[in-house]
């Protein structure tokens, strides 16, 4: 009787918990709230099974609980019972399906940016992180992890002409437009990072050796916080930074003040 209490207080104060809880996401800042629905379902679903579940073991508790003077009562034993398994079998299925199928649509979209995306690099590095824009060339210079050094933190290629009008960010605060889709090209100097904007709904794991990209489209003016979420060494928590989101003529009013790969290096890339 005990047992069947708590949890019934566990299953009630876990459903109370979440509808009143004051850490529900923070509000949407970017185009994704698909994102948003895909977790709303993930948390029925897995809400539904886990009422479901305890409402079961509770009633199983207090209808065969020991009662005394009714002798020892023996459980049957049933090898098989074909029709539950298929009943099992079935409810699982369509459950796993319908947590899985939203979440690789809305991936599939999130990877695939729209033509007119404007293109930004996210250098990910023990523990900071840097932005590269394209120039007026509209191109962003050849880099590689061999040309990475004090001079050159962002490995680009000094016999590339595409980098030497390369806008670099030395800094970890990134400005972008307002309502203009952006892809992130993310690539790291050393180890594994995530990129992280909890109010765009937006990460993405970055693998050194690799390009990993996704896009948005910021939605509101204003500062957010971005954070490294893969662990990533003793100073994983330094890599914090903001992404400021800005109508179109402060943000190219910022962009035009930023140094260029060239002029950087004194007009010798
Ligand atoms: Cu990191």
């Amino acid at each position: 009787m005990a047992l069947s209490i708590a949890l019934i207080v566990i299953v009630v104060g876990s459903v109370l918990f979440h509808l009143l809880s004051p850490w529900w996401t923070q509000p949407l800042a970017s185009n994704w709230q698909r994102m948003d629905d895909t977790l709303t379902i993930t948390l029925l679903i897995t809400g539904a099974f886990f009422v479901v579940i305890h409402a079961v073991v509770i009633y199983a508790i207090l209808r065969w609980r020991h009662r005394a003077g009714r002798g020892q009562a023996r459980a049957a034993y049933t090898p098989d019972d074909h029709r539950l398994e298929r009943w099992l079998i079935g409810i699982t299925t369509v459950g796993i399906v319908a947590l899985l199928a939203p979440g690789l649509v809305v991936y599939a979209d999130y990877v695939r940016p729209p033509a007119d995306a404007l293109k930004v690099e996210v250098v990910g590095q023990q523990w900071r992180w840097r932005y590269r824009f394209a120039g007026e060339d509209g191109l962003l210079g050849r880099s590689d992890i061999r040309h990475v050094s004090a001079d050159n933190p962002f490995g680009l290629d000094p016999a590339d002409a595409r980098g030497h009008g390369d806008v670099l960010i030395d800094d970890n605060e990134l400005h972008l437009p307002l309502a203009r889709p952006v892809q992130l090209q993310l690539r790291s100097n050393d180890v594994l990072h995530d990129f992280f904007v909890p109010p765009f709904r937006a990460r993405m794991n970055i693998v050194p050796g690799s390009v990993t990209t996704f896009w948005f489209t910021p939605t509101q003016t204003g500062r957010f916080e971005l954070m490294c979420a893969q662990l990533c060494g003793i100073g994983h928590h330094l890599m914090r930074g903001v992404v400021v989101v800005e109508d179109e003529a402060a943000f190219q009013a910022w962009l035009a003040a930023q140094p260029r790969y060239a002029a950087a290096t004194g007009g010798k890339p």
